[in-house]
């Protein structure tokens, strides 16, 4: 009630990209629809105990069915871009042989309806959701999975290269090898330091080859990327071993994977520790350079940042969210300036940004979500300092346009810039999503 949060005016150039983000296992719903096959997240809800309350992306926000609505809702906002998933088992069902025409007639209908209110498609081909038979056949500790993503790349952007010119290869690989093969609390629920580092070596790869068949098959430029949950790590003291402790952690994060993508080689600090506990990359001659594309820009996920020391992580007295995460916007400023410093030359988009609170429903046809609004202003801020400070950050994309299944979380934690009802599907704006269509259009004024 009466709640007021002036619009940001910041400095940032005048054709900054806004934009909302979602994903499509968190959104879409319709998972046996249409020729879709199963994923790893189907499958990884049904096991008990894995997800919150036993939930499931079965239904989810039901965007499949409502994609045109939600389309008109991000029309609202005023963003200039979507940043949105495929499902891959949708498109080629089982993860491979020829394009599913049912699965991919979906995409085709959201990027035409996007073009047509001015929106930019932003395009991830892949948002955690392998098709459940790769996994079966060993699953990104496999290298066969990386060629099965690379023919997969080559039937989307022969779909709709045409159209989209965004292509953003994976998000976030450290969750898939670390959360999925290494802790067990993603899907595929596997728990083998061996196996998830040879699924980061395999999701590179698949990276690397997804990208060369991109640009071969568009006909025309795209600008090919990936986005990364980079780590921001600060060391807790300045002791030796808390430094080196925070260079470890930045290592695991950060460096095992913009080192192969942008200089062509695994950080060697990073290899010999894996060594010690004798675990191996599996390379073959040749990998490095297939990594080692060209990116057009790198996506930045940024949540929070963490404090490591001598004897392991240091939780700080600082406000949390509903997940737990410390808030601590000063660290994007401090990391979009590292990471342009530290691999110059690449555009920055920070590809999701956002939080969850315990928040109430919606009354009055409205959401009060000020801490939201609060969380979103102080990291536009970070951004704009990153950026004053020389970082090349050319977007912004908030995590996320609507509530949605949040993983292991499922239902309970909502990152939504737009309230969902999920028994009747209802959406109403958070007074954070209006305060965030204020500030994309006072940075237009
Ligand atoms: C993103 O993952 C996903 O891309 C998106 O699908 C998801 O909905 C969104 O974030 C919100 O979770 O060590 O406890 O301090 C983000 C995953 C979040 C993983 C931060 C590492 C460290 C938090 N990352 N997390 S903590």
């Amino acid at each position: 009630e009466g709640f007021r949060m002036e619009p940001l005016d910041l400095t940032l150039p005048r054709d900054f990209l806004w934009g909302v983000a979602t994903s499509a296992y968190q959104i879409e719903g319709a998972v046996s629809e249409d020729g879709r096959t199963a994923s790893i997240w189907d499958t990884f809800c049904r096991v008990p105990g894995a997800v919150a309350g036993g939930e499931t992306g079965d239904t989810a926000c039901d965007h499949y069915h409502r994609m045109p609505q939600d389309v008109a809702l991000i029309a609202g906002l005023g963003v200039d871009a979507y940043r949105f998933s495929l499902s891959w088992p949708r498109i080629q069902p089982g993860g491979k042989g020829p394009a599913n025409p049912r699965g991919l007639a979906f995409y085709d209908r959201l990027v035409d309806e996007l073009l047509a209110k001015g929106i930019r498609p932003w395009i991830t081909l892949y948002h955690w959701d392998l098709p459940q038979e790769l996994e079966d056949n060993g699953g990104w500790p496999a290298r066969d999975t990386a060629e099965r993503f690379a023919d997969y790349a080559e039937l989307c952007v022969r779909q709709l290269g045409d159209r989209v010119r965004w292509w953003t290869t994976l998000n976030e690989p450290w969750c898939s090898a670390v959360l999925g093969y290494e802790l067990g609390i993603h899907a595929p629920g596997r728990n083998d330091r061996g196996d998830s580092l040879a699924a980061v070596h395999h999701l590179l790869l698949g990276h690397g080859l997804a990208a060369q068949r991109l640009r071969a098959a568009a006909g025309h430029p795209v600008q090919v990327g990936i986005t990364l949950n980079t780590t921001h790590a600060i060391p807790a003291d300045d002791r030796p071993a808390s430094v080196a402790a925070a260079h470890h952690a930045d290592g695991l994060g950060t460096r095992l994977y913009l080192d192969p993508l942008v200089h062509g080689r695994y950080p060697a600090d990073v290899v010999d520790a894996l060594h010690r506990e004798n675990v191996h990359l599996p390379l073959h001659d040749g990998d490095l350079a297939d990594i080692a594309q060209p990116l057009d820009f790198l996506g930045v996920n940024y949540y929070t940042s963490h404090v490591v020391g001598a004897d392991g992580p240091v939780r700080r007295d600082l406000p949390r969210t509903a997940m737990d995460w410390e808030i601590h916007p000063e660290g994007l400023t401090d990391h979009l300036v590292r990471l342009g410093r530290d691999y110059p030359g690449l555009p920055l988009y920070v590809t999701e940004n956002g939080a969850a609170f315990d928040e109430p429903a919606p009354s009055g046809g409205e959401v009060a979500d000020p801490r939201r609004t609060a969380y979103l202003d102080a990291h536009l801020r970070a951004v704009a300092a990153a950026h004053a400070q020389g970082a090349d950050v050319r977007g912004y994309f908030a995590w996320s346009l609507m509530d949605n299944f949040e993983w292991a979380e499922g239902y309970a934690k909502r990152f939504g810039l737009v309230h969902v009802d999920y028994p009747t599907q209802r959406r109403t704006l958070k007074q954070s999503a209006r305060w965030y269509a204020a500030t994309v259009a006072r940075s237009r004024a």
